[in-house]
């Protein structure tokens, strides 16, 4: 027989082994919940500076009554589709092979569902095929030739995504690669260091619904097979229809170890403001960033930016550096805001 004092000290045993769920401290779960005030939702779409044009898009499109995640993806389609925004999609530069590869996730907060796909070829909306991988499969990530085969399945149609203009920049950058080889330098002056591009688009409805998405053509002339942070989820974007939604671009490196955009959601739904969990996230990220990419004076030397869009509308922007901005549409219209910073430019290391 045991009794009630040998099955306290028993389960207590256990707990402490960790065979036992402990009892955890109550987390704030709903931005609405903290405070006095009662939660009114304000509809608001937060991008990266190249959404301008979509960020109109989709807030138009959510006053109307469209999904949150169909009209923060009917945003970035606009970028994905143009041909001069070399940084994702059509056009997007390519890697060290010359082809273009890219990536893509989004989330729906309503339904607390993730899709994703990354290195996926010939396609020129992959935002489309991450939600096609989470609305039609029981999966949230598919990669390389298995997801342009999906795609291609779902009905998506593949094309040569290699504008040009970017296999000019790409044949610049392979000829300027090493001066001994048979390659000629010819007339142009491409930068040849890694470029950084990517649209990530955040949104909530009046209704308080959010959804989040980030599509990529990911570092120009990258490892062929290499995987950025935009097709992570929790890293390249996140939404917890509880709190906010949130998402980054730029150097993918850093922000994968910080896992950047879930702990933007975090701080919030501890109960900092957009612009205060940003600069927080950036710190993090620097604490995480390795020695070879931090100047004599502890300042990265990459660029990332930070997008974050609260349950009740309020957002912000933040990067390490002064400078940047990002776009925002609410009942005012679409405009480029600034972005928060840790440091001056002046800080920058050379
Ligand atoms: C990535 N954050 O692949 C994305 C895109 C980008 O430098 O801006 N790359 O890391």
């Amino acid at each position: 027989m045991t009794n009630r004092r040998d099955f306290l000290q028993t389960a207590s045993a256990l707990a402490a082994a960790g065979f036992l769920p402990r009892a955890l401290p109550a987390m704030p779960t709903q931005l609405g919940s903290i405070g006095a005030e009662p939660f009114r939702a304000r509809p608001c779409v937060v991008a990266s500076a190249n959404g301008l044009r979509g960020v109109q898009v989709a807030y138009d499109q959510i006053v109307a009554g469209t999904d949150p995640l169909d009209a923060a993806i009917a945003g970035v389609n606009i970028q994905e589709l143009d041909p001069d925004d070399q940084s994702v999609g059509l056009g997007g530069l390519p890697n060290a092979e010359g082809v273009v590869q890219l990536d893509a996730s989004c989330m729906h907060g309503p339904t607390r569902r993730a899709g994703s796909v990354s290195c996926i070829e010939d396609i020129a909306t992959p935002s489309l095929v991450a939600k096609a991988v989470m609305d039609y499969t029981d999966h949230v990530m598919l990669v390389g030739p298995h997801a342009r085969r999906f795609a291609i399945e779902m009905g998506f149609t593949p094309q040569n995504l290699l504008t040009d203009k970017s296999r000019q920049d790409w044949l610049r950058w392979r000829a300027r690669l090493n001066p001994n080889d048979a390659w000629l330098d010819y007339d142009g002056n491409v930068n040849i260091r890694f470029h950084t591009g990517t649209i990530n688009m955040n949104a909530v409805t009046a209704g308080g619904d959010m959804a989040s998405v980030t599509t990529t053509s990911g570092m120009s002339w990258k490892v062929p097979g290499r995987v950025g942070d935009s097709p992570i989820i929790g890293a390249g974007q996140y939404c917890d229809n509880t709190v906010g939604a949130a998402g980054s671009t730029g150097r993918g490196e850093a922000n994968i170890k910080a896992c950047g955009a879930f702990l933007a959601v975090e701080f919030m739904r501890q109960g900092l403001g957009p612009e205060e969990a940003l600069l927080r996230v950036m710190q993090r990220v620097i604490a995480m960033t390795e020695d070879r990419l931090l100047g004599p004076n502890g300042r990265p030397r990459f660029d990332l930016q930070f997008y974050a869009l609260a349950k009740d509308g309020t957002f912000a922007g933040a990067t390490a550096y002064e400078g940047a901005s990002f776009a925002v549409c609410d009942e005012r219209g679409a405009r480029l805001e600034k972005c928060a910073f840790l440091f001056k430019a002046s800080e920058r290391p050379r």
